[in-house]
């Protein structure tokens, strides 16, 4: 008789397969955001500790999610395997395995805030599926002799039915489709098509309007929460005369406001692409405060969005004359569910993390010291101030350019105070002054060109900007954490 092994280790994988398919399933039709396996990724997401990885926290916190969920479904693919090995000589440590596996998705899901316990069935609702399936693919390989057909024929049903169960999976409940449909239904009135301003776009390297597609995405969920714009509510409470709860249709009831609004990460490098800018619609949030009524005494606003993250923004960053949105649309159309969708926050001049709260449904008045937000334990500044910054789009890093005269083009910001002056030196020369497009008002980027005349070989050019307050775009580089990163950005390239 030959040794089935490859048949127990493969039981142990199309069993595990089918128990993560149903789980999936269930936790789409009881409407929870984060199935077990998100909610596991989160977890590891919420845990790699600040200081001590902040690269990590950049990469995993920020971007690298389907990598982090290939892993852990990578892991799972191994446990599976050796779990069904063990199950050759004895029936019970694939039973311990899966309970423990079961277990972990338990706690993780249990550690999801705003998750019901719909979650919890999705994990029960896996757990029972390991089981049944690796009993019923396993028992022929359990009967003598072995039933080699049977069992392959049980095998590739199994796994045939945990495929389809995976496929119908997004379609059950009101996951990001039914949403997804809800956002095109909606018609959004007084929320007008971007009109660049005249002058703005140099048209030499980034657009100066980034379209919602190519609009850099940072958040900490994996599976961004589908919020129906008909349940959407926003709660105003904490220090306020007069607590306020807004749906969707009284939101957009108030006077509304429209701005361009550049809007940027704290984890982006010196020269990096965490940063665009977008025609923002909607409602000034200090309107909303002020119909509230704050007290006396708070000085902050606790944001929370529909998956459980806060941010503590400085109240005055609200309440000044900035335009400080509750945005409903980017770019003329309703925010993309990735973006936020039904409404985020939009303040210019602070860093995303202390500001942009997207899928938001709660604003709580309150103090600096109990605004703490998510990113605050993990080694970020509490006040994110955008710092003075500037960028080269043209030439790239690495490029070979045409010697002889060329346009050096790129970005600089500043959002609320505000960008006077671009210069930038080539091979370590004098600092020459750029031309600049002109931006609305302070609130978003500013492009630059100059023209330079390169020899043939390598070069090397360097970018700095003055703000509207005088003051000169440091030399020095420091990180990203604690409160963005400083430093020129330099390109080195090539005349030819
Ligand atoms: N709900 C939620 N809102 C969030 C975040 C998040 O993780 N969750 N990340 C913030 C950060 S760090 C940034 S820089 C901006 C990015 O917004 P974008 O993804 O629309 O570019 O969203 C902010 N709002
Ligand atoms: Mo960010």
């Amino acid at each position: 008789m030959t040794e089935p092994r490859w048949q127990w280790a493969a039981a142990g994988v199309v069993a595990g397969g089918s128990g993560l398919a149903t789980s999936w399933l269930a936790a789409d039709a009881l409407h929870v955001r984060a199935s077990p396996v998100v909610a596991v990724a989160e977890w590891v997401i919420r845990h790699v500790p600040g200081g001590l990885a902040e690269s990590a926290i950049q990469h995993l916190g920020h971007r690298d999610k389907p990598v982090l969920v290939g892993v852990i479904l990578v892991v799972l693919a191994i446990v599976f395997a050796v779990l069904g090995l063990l199950g050759r000589r004895r029936w019970w440590p694939p039973v311990l395995g899966f309970l423990v596996l079961a277990a972990i998705g338990g706690f993780a899901v249990g550690a999801e805030k705003a998750e019901g316990s719909g979650a919890q069935i999705a994990v029960v609702v896996g757990l029972l599926t390991w089981v049944g399936a690796f009993g019923i693919v396993t028992e022929p390989l359990r009967m003598e002799p072995a039933g080699d057909r049977r069992a392959v024929l049980r095998l590739g049903l199994v796994a045939a039915a945990g495929v389809i169960v995976a496929v119908v999976a997004p379609y059950a409940g009101r996951g990001r489709r039914a949403v997804e449909a809800a956002r095109e239904a909606l018609r959004l009135t007084e929320v007008t098509p971007p009109v660049v301003p005249a002058g703005a776009d140099l048209g030499l390297a980034q657009p100066w309007l980034t379209p919602a597609g190519s609009f850099y995405r940072v958040d900490t969920t994996i599976s961004p929460p589908s919020v129906d714009p008909d349940g959407w509510r926003l709660r105003i409470h904490g220090m306020v005369d007069k607590p306020l709860t807004l749906t969707f249709a009284d939101l957009l009831a108030r006077q509304r406001t429209e701005a361009w609004i550049t809007l940027n990460c704290v984890s982006n490098p010196v020269g990096g692409d965490l940063i665009g800018n977008a025609w923002w619609s909607g409602v000034l949030v200090r309107s909303l405060l002020a119909e509230a009524g704050v007290r006396e005494g708070a000085d902050a606003v606790l944001q929370t969005s529909a998956d459980g993250w806060t941010c503590g923004t400085p109240l005055t960053a609200l309440t000044d004359e900035r335009n400080a949105l509750l945005a409903v649309a980017m770019n003329g159309k309703a925010l993309p569910i990735d973006h936020g969708f039904p409404v985020r926050t939009i303040v210019p001049g602070l860093y995303g993390y202390v500001s942009a709260c997207k899928w938001v449904v709660d604003l709580e008045v309150t103090t600096m010291d109990k605004a703490v937000g998510y990113w605050i334990p993990l080694g970020w500044a509490a006040q994110g101030p955008v710092k003075l910054a500037s960028r080269i789009d043209r030439p790239g890093s690495g490029d070979v350019v045409p010697a002889g005269d060329y346009t050096l083009a790129g970005v600089a910001w500043q959002q609320e105070t505000g960008i006077a002056k671009v210069e930038v030196s080539v091979d370590g020369g004098p600092w020459v002054e750029c031309d600049l497009g002109t931006a609305p008002d302070t609130e978003t980027w500013v492009q630059w060109k100059a023209v330079v005349s390169l020899k043939s070989g390598h070069h090397s050019a360097q970018v700095r900007a003055v703000n509207r307050a005088g003051e000169v775009q440091t030399a020095v580089r420091t990180s990203e954490a604690p409160d963005g990163a400083t430093g020129w950005h330099r390109v080195d390239f090539e005349a030819s």
